[in-house]
Formats: C-alpha cells, sequence, structure tokens
C-alpha cells in the first residue's frame, strides 16, 4: 500500500516536470544562434557598432534570435571576412572595402576625395549608393548594413607641417587612402588596421593615416604625438550576411534585420563621429599631442595633388562599363 503511494507520488512528480519542461522548451528549441565575425579588437567602432546591432536584433525578435559575436579576428580575419561569409564560416561578418579595392569597384569610389565630411554624412552616401546600384560584388550575400569611418588625418611620430615633411615617409594605409599618400609623396605601407600596433611599436612605419579615433581605440597617442589634419577620405565597411542563412529566417526576423539597416548606418555615423571628439581630447590632455593645421596656402597645395585620382578612376572605372560619372556626382548628392 505504502510502497503503491510512493510509486503514484514519483509519477505524479515525474508527469509534473515533464510538463514544466515541456512547455518551457518551444522558446529554447525556436532560438536562432547566429555568429557574426569581425576583425579588428572589440573596443574599436566596428565592434562596437556590432554590439549594438546584436543587443537591438535580440531585443527586437524578443529573444527568438541570439547573436554570437567575434571580434579581433577570433572566427575570421579582415581579408577572409567576405569569402568566408560566402561560404558559410561565419553567418555574418563586417568587412573593410579598402582592404579588396578591385573587388568593390563601386561602393569604394567613397573613399576617392570627393569632399566628404563626416562619418554620419560617408555612411548614409555608402548605404544609399549601395541601393541604387546593387553592385555585383554583394551578390552572394545580403547586406546587413553599411557605414564609414570619419575622415583621415596623418598621426605621425614626427611632425609633418608642409608637403616636404611627408615625403618618402613610411604611412600605413589601405586602398583609396593609399593612393592619396603616394600623391603627396608619402610611401604608403599596406595593413588592414589591426596589423599596425605592432608595425608602430617596431617601427616599420612612422604613423598612418586614418580617422581620429584610433589614437585613443588603438592607444596610437602613445606613439603618435604629431597630427597633421588633412580631413580626407573614409573608409566603407558593410556588414554581409550568408545568403541561405538570411533566407531560412522567418520573415518577421527579416524584417527586423531589413528595419535596422539605416537606422544602423545613422547610429554608427553618429557613434564615430562623437568617438572622434573624444578621441582628439584625450590625445591632447593624456598624451600631450599636438594637431597640426595647414596654413591655407599649404592646404591648397595637399588638396591640388589629388584632383587625378577622382579622374583616373572615372577613366577605369567608364573602361568596366560603369556611370562613373553619375557615381560621383550621386556619392556627392547623397552626403548632404
Ligand atoms: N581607416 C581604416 C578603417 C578604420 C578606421 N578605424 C578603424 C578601426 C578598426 C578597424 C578599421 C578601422 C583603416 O585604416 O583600416
Amino acid at each position: 500500500m505504502f510502497k503503491r503511494m510512493i510509486s503514484s507520488t514519483t509519477l505524479l512528480l515525474f508527469a509534473l516536470v515533464s510538463c514544466v519542461l515541456l512547455t518551457q522548451q518551444p522558446a529554447n528549441a525556436g532560438k536562432i544562434k547566429l555568429n557574426y565575425a569581425n576583425f579588428p579588437p572589440a573596443p574599436t567602432f566596428p565592434c562596437v557598432q556590432m554590439e549594438r546591432w546584436k543587443v537591438e536584433v535580440e531585443k527586437r525578435t524578443d529573444g527568438q534570435v541570439q547573436i554570437n559575436t567575434f571580434p579581433g579576428g577570433t572566427l575570421l580575419g579582415a581579408k577572409g571576412m567576405m569569402d568566408g561569409v560566402i561560404a558559410g564560416q561565419s553567418d555574418i561578418g563586417n568587412i573593410c572595402m579598402a582592404y579588396q579595392p578591385g573587388r568593390f569597384i563601386v561602393t569604394n569610389a567613397t573613399s576617392l576625395p570627393i569632399g566628404i565630411a563626416d562619418a554620419k554624412q560617408g555612411s548614409l552616401a555608402l548605404l544609399k549608393l549601395y541601393e541604387k546600384y546593387k553592385p555585383a560584388a554583394f551578390k552572394d550575400v545580403v547586406v546587413l548594413t553599411m557605414f564609414t569611418n570619419a575622415p583621415g588625418n596623418v598621426m605621425s611620430k614626427v611632425p609633418v607641417r608642409t608637403l616636404a615633411d611627408i615625403r618618402g615617409m613610411d604611412l600605413r594605409a589601405s586602398g583609396g587612402a593609399a593612393q592619396i599618400l603616394k600623391a603627396w609623396g608619402a610611401n604608403p605601407v599596406g595593413m588592414p588596421m589591426p596589423a599596425t600596433v605592432e608595425a608602430l611599436q617596431k617601427g616599420t612605419v612612422k604613423g598612418i593615416f586614418s580617422s581620429l579615433e584610433v589614437m585613443k581605440d588603438f592607444k596610437f597617442a602613445e606613439n603618435c604625438k604629431y597630427v597633421t589634419m588633412t580631413e580626407t577620405v573614409i573608409y566603407p565597411f558593410a556588414v554581409v550576411m550568408n545568403k541561405a542563412k538570411f533566407n531560412s529566417l522567418p520573415p518577421d526576423v527579416q524584417k527586423v534585420m531589413m528595419d535596422l539597416k539605416e537606422e544602423q548606418a545613422m547610429w554608427t555615423g553618429k557613434y564615430m563621429d562623437e568617438q572622434i571628439q573624444k578621441s582628439i581630447a584625450w590625445s591632447k590632455e593624456a598624451n600631450n599631442v599636438e594637431f597640426i593645421s595647414l596654413p591655407a596656402a599649404e592646404k591648397e597645395k595637399w588638396v591640388g595633388k589629388l584632383d587625378f585620382i577622382t579622374e583616373n578612376w572615372i577613366k577605369k572605372a567608364n573602361t568596366k562599363g560603369l556611370p562613373a560619372e553619375q557615381i560621383i556626382s550621386d556619392i556627392k548628392t547623397f552626403a548632404k
């Protein structure tokens, strides 16, 4: 009798626990897990925007989707990012298009010296350009967002006040920015941003040409005590997703991601522009960095050396059958 009581209590308990487990299961079983690869270290702006996107997607899908982020090249590195996402090694990845100049001809036109003033303008112009032309380079992925950094300046170990000072100087830059350094007479050394930390420390390069948030985010201000304000050239980025993976998502999740596309571009542009101001203040106050403004006559010489770059791009893009002049004029209009 007693034994029977125990076994029926056990049975009841078992039934109850199973019930609880079963009702909980669908939420967890339905959880979609996505990997998001990024190449630079976690504190830098491409990774900060990644974390913001993750939080927003998880929130807006009511926890249906879980994004696992991999900063610092732990899942895919800078150069293997695009093909890695196409091959499904990561579901999502962030690419810097300047690292593969020949591959992203249309979108890399935003990195011509055409007077984009800040990251917000740049990000909007880039995304609109992509939406208008839908370049074939992206046909195997789904674009989740695009953004740019802010215009580049020369950060160096020794002061650069004139074109004579920069002549022959080994400076790190990639893509469109490398052409600009060359036009000024410097010696551009190409490498992705994460490799620059060691190159600066070892002295392989004497400085870098990029947006100023890196003075703080990569602590370059500890090595580069001079900044020459050239204020030209942005780098375009894209966050891309494996096409089959995107197509396998429920429509409401796809909608959340697509609705975030422009908002995320704007958020990142704004974050970058604010970060630049913080980085300038920190470089001056904590690291005694000198910021050099080129006098108008000197600046004119620097700017004048760049005209041929856009002209050359137009000629080259025309031979590829692209509406080159229209692309340039669109970027300028979209940036406003
Ligand atoms: N200027 C490009 C892009 C860039 C600017 N800031 C960061 C931070 C982390 C990675 C890339 C970038 C470059 O020099 O690579």
